[in-house]
């Protein structure tokens, strides 16, 4: 292939390339596979597979990259060129947003106000950060009665590997990619197989804004013996942030072991909302069917577990299964849509699994529970039910387990302080939400929860100067805001006598 015929527009021809050094770059093995529409099961795209040769590559690329032109740029340049980087996102917007729902058939109307709009926003806002943040100073006297300054320098962190999640491709890649060049570090980043598509098309925009070749690498693939793997294990990459699932982090922590690279993860969420019967109702309804269904269900933040206090219990179960039969399940550009499908076949039948598994664990099925009749070609996507269930008991694994999909159970509590032990009762840690009128208990009720986030009244309601990131199983560390700066910086103290 010849070097221009590999700069082409990646999503042009579907033939998506590794994106290395400013130059999109075939697999020297020739390896590639598939990138199939979750709405009809139709190939969108070839992608190249990266062996350890691009991927070897890639992280030369982001070294050289960082010793040479963009480690040497002030910290006001870099951060105009990433603002300027945010504008050229917005210029191609309505590219972002057919590209992102051809790849995970989600809603154009979430697409466009939230997945692309982030995938601006999380480089200005890191942007802002990192030119306003202000260093620590301090004075003393040494024995000897001189003069000593001290003062803390943030450094970049190097070479940091982004391997990312499926369900919101370009929002949680920019999410990392954002702060880490903010902060002077290059990348590498693996996007998930399933979802290529937004990543390879920022490599295009990365140029376009004038970012200069080696900072924002990408190489395609899978995890295990495969890119994921290659990258993960690579010496020369100097820090590893994930999100994925749980499993998966764990076999990163043991890539990351080696060399002793830091790790920022964040992973999977079994998120309790707990209703207390003193609530606006209708906001509860409104935000609760958001937070269980929107995405298809695909989103760590999103509620799987619902506690309703029992004397409101029989409308609340009402109420949201009426809103559940409300969505609208369909292609992404279908006016009205609300409900895409899953993003692939593997995926739909692990959530299929759950719902056949939460019946013979003695759920009733209050709606949902199987798959939608759709017409043509898309009985070929990964459709299911938006699914409702009660009854089950705390131990069912339906209730302990990460679903990942449209489905909750919803179950009545007496008290306070059993809403909390209930809630509290999974080793994850992710979000909780908390649905009620009366202030003091909100704030009581929320000292407790053990969980990164909780959202009293609201849900998904994000501020990007604040810490994100789960407790338990998951997640390791904090970003967002300024805690985004203590991954990807190593801060170092300077000592000098005078
Ligand atoms: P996943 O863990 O299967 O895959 C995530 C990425 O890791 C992919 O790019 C995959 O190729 C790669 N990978 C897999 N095995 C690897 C290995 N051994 N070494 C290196 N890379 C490897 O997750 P997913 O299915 O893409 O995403 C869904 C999961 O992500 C859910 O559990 C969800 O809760 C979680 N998630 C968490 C957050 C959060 O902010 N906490 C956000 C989104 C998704
Ligand atoms: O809002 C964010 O910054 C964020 N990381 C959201 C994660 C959503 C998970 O599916």
């Amino acid at each position: 292939m010849s070097p221009d015929a590999a700069r082409k527009p990646q999503t042009a021809n579907r033939e998506v390339m590794h994106f290395i050094d400013g130059h999109y770059v075939p697999s020297c093995s020739g390896k590639t596979f598939e990138d199939i529409s979750p709405v009809d099961g139709s190939v969108i795209a070839t992608v190249h597979e990266a062996g350890k040769a691009e991927v070897d590559q890639a992280v030369a690329a982001a070294r050289a990259a960082l010793n040479g032109p963009w480690g040497k740029l002030t910290t006001p340049e870099r951060t105009a060129l990433l603002h300027h980087l945010a504008n050229c996102i917005e210029k191609r917007f309505d590219e972002f947003v057919e590209t992102e729902c051809l790849d995970t058939g989600k809603p154009y109307s979430d697409c466009s106000h939230i997945d692309i709009p982030r995938g601006a926003a999380n480089f200005r806002v890191f942007a802002d950060i990192v030119k306003n943040i202000p260093t620590e100073a301090f004075t003393m006297h040494a024995p000897d009665g001189a003069n000593v300054l001290n003062y803390a320098l943030r450094v970049p962190k190097g070479v940091v590997a982004t391997i990312c999640p499926w369900n919101l491709p370009l929002m949680l890649m920019t999410w990392k990619v954002g702060p880490a060049l903010a902060c002077g570090n290059t990348v590498v980043v693996k996007p998930s197989e399933e979802t290529p598509l937004t990543t390879s098309l920022l490599g295009e925009v990365m140029n376009e804004a004038g970012i200069p070749p080696g900072v924002y690498n990408v190489v395609n693939g899978f995890g295990p013996d495969s890119a994921g793997t290659y990258l993960t294990e690579h010496p020369d990459v100097d820090a590893i942030t994930f999100t994925g699932e749980t499993r998966t982090g764990e076999a990163i922590m043991r890539a990351a072991a080696k060399g002793l690279r830091a790790v920022s993860f964040e992973l999977g969420g079994k998120n309790p909302a707990l209703v207390f019967a003193d609530c606006d109702l209708d906001l509860a309804i409104a935000n609760t069917v958001r937070s269980t269904f929107v995405n298809c269900g695909q989103v760590c933040l999103g509620t799987e577990r619902i506690y309703v206090e029992r004397s409101l219990f029989p409308t609340f179960v009402q109420r949201l299964k009426e809103a559940a039969e409300k969505l609208k399940i369909g292609p992404p550009k279908e006016p009205g849509v609300t409900l895409g499908p899953l993003i692939s076949q593997v995926h739909r039948d692990k959530v299929l699994s759950y719902y056949r598994l939460a019946v013979e664990e003695g759920a009733t099925v209050v709606t949902g529970g199987g798959i939608p009749d759709m017409p043509g070609e898309l009985k070929n996507g990964s459709w299911v039910q938006p699914t409702i269930w009660t009854g089950l008991s705390p131990d069912a694994r339906t209730n302990r387990e990460e679903v990942f999909g449209p489905c909750c159970h919803i179950a009545p509590f007496d008290t306070e302080e059993e809403a909390i032990r209930i809630a509290n009762d999974t080793p994850y840690g992710l979000t909780s939400v908390v649905w009620t009128r009366d202030l003091s208990r909100a704030h009581r009720v929320a000292a407790q929860l053990q969980s990164g986030i909780t959202w009293i009244n609201s849900w998904f309601l994000r501020d990007l100067r604040t810490p994100f990131g789960g407790m338990k199983h998951s997640g390791i560390g904090r970003e967002g805001g300024v805690h985004s700066l203590e991954f990807y910086t190593e801060l170092r103290n300077i000592c000098i006598r005078y």
